[in-house]
């Protein structure tokens, strides 16, 4: 009986090493602990010694036991964790290195909107929203454009129907918060807007920034103030402005602006057409004729008025040479932002 005991445990000690699998375990469990494992079968054969071996013998027997009982509670953390590893289960492999997450971000164009916002923000200006889709009245008449305007051409304005159109800028929202409100107004209207023209410099797609002060006495030189200190927070304060005269219908005095070229620093290259300037927006007095129709005395009131696209800015930010980019989502461009 000892020696069939040694024996089963010799036996025991060397199937254990070979197993690596939780049903290999099982089946050893079986083997040696279960019903007509070899464990019952010698506590069945005590039956047939005396009272004083089955003593000394029942003791190795349950030795054998408690050797088996221990190794397969310790095999069982072993083997549980590797087949957890193999069904990619979530136990941990801390020699692994980490695995990044990706961070997505904003648009350059938000983020270029964004950073404008803030500096009229920080000048005193609020921020007001339209609809895109406006009336031919808000869009054109109040703002002293004429039935027979070329801006009103087919070939510029997409029309939803008669009298219907996507707004080509976001000024219809400045007529809108005049309608509603008395001066003194002081905010800015950010926003999409569309215009039927396709090319390296045009999508039917883009965004405006506009804004509009309308206080007793406000003049050109506040005008001008305004455009100085915000393009130069844009593209730092040592780049040089210039205002030229211009026309809009709803603005007088009207004028163009230019900002020394930021790509060459005014030395001429292909971006400003080897003049060494390049423009950046349009801004004037508005027009009194824009103060009738929101019912505005111009005898009492004045304002200054602006706009311009953001596309335009980011381009010369980032020397992007094609407005078409911002509306790929291609992410190799999108990422370098
Ligand atoms: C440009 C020029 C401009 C305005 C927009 C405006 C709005 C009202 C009254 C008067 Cl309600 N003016 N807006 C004024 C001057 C220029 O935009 O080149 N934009 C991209």
């Amino acid at each position: 009986m000892l020696e069939k005991l040694e024996l089963h445990r010799r036996d025991f000690d060397s199937r254990i090493g070979n197993v690596t699998t939780p049903d290999q375990l099982k089946q050893l469990r079986t083997d040696f602990l279960g019903k007509k494992g070899c464990v019952s079968l010698a506590l069945k054969e005590l039956r047939e010694f005396s009272p004083g071996e089955k003593r000394a013998l029942g003791k190795h027997i349950n030795d054998l036991k408690e050797h088996i009982e221990l190794l397969i509670q310790e095999k069982s953390a072993v083997v549980q964790e590797s087949s957890d590893r193999a069904a990619g289960s979530d136990a941990f492999d801390l020699s692994l290195p980490g695995r990044r997450e990706m961070d997505g971000h904003l648009h350059p164009i938000t983020q270029v909107m964004e950073e404008l916002i803030a500096i009229f923000v920080g000048l005193g200006f609020s921020v007001e929203e339209g609809p895109e889709i406006e009336s031919d009245y808000y869009n054109f008449e109040a703002l002293n454009i004429p039935k027979d305007h070329p801006a009103r051409d087919m070939q510029d304005t997409f029309y939803v129907e008669d009298e219907v159109v996507l707004r080509t800028h976001t000024s219809p929202v400045q007529i809108r918060v005049m309608e509603k409100r008395k001066p003194p107004l002081r905010f800015i209207a950010p926003g999409r807007v569309y215009r039927c023209d396709s090319d390296v410099s045009h999508t039917p797609q883009f965004h405006q920034v506009e804004g509009l002060m309308v206080d007793r006495s406000v003049s050109f030189g506040h005008l001008k103030g305004i455009m100085d200190i915000f393009l130069h927070q844009v593209f730092g304060k040592q780049t040089a402005l210039r205002f030229r005269p211009s026309f809009f219908p709803f603005t007088c005095p009207s004028a163009e602006v230019d900002i020394q070229c930021v790509i060459c620093l005014g030395k001429g290259c292909r971006v400003c057409k080897q003049t060494g300037w390049v423009e950046i927006l349009g801004a004037g007095m508005v027009d009194p004729a824009v103060f009738g129709f929101v019912g505005y005395d111009p005898e009492e009131w004045t304002g200054l008025a602006f706009g311009l696209g953001i596309e335009r800015i980011a381009m010369l930010k980032y020397g992007i040479n094609d407005i078409r980019l911002f509306f790929e989502n291609d992410l190799r461009f999108l990422r370098q932002f």
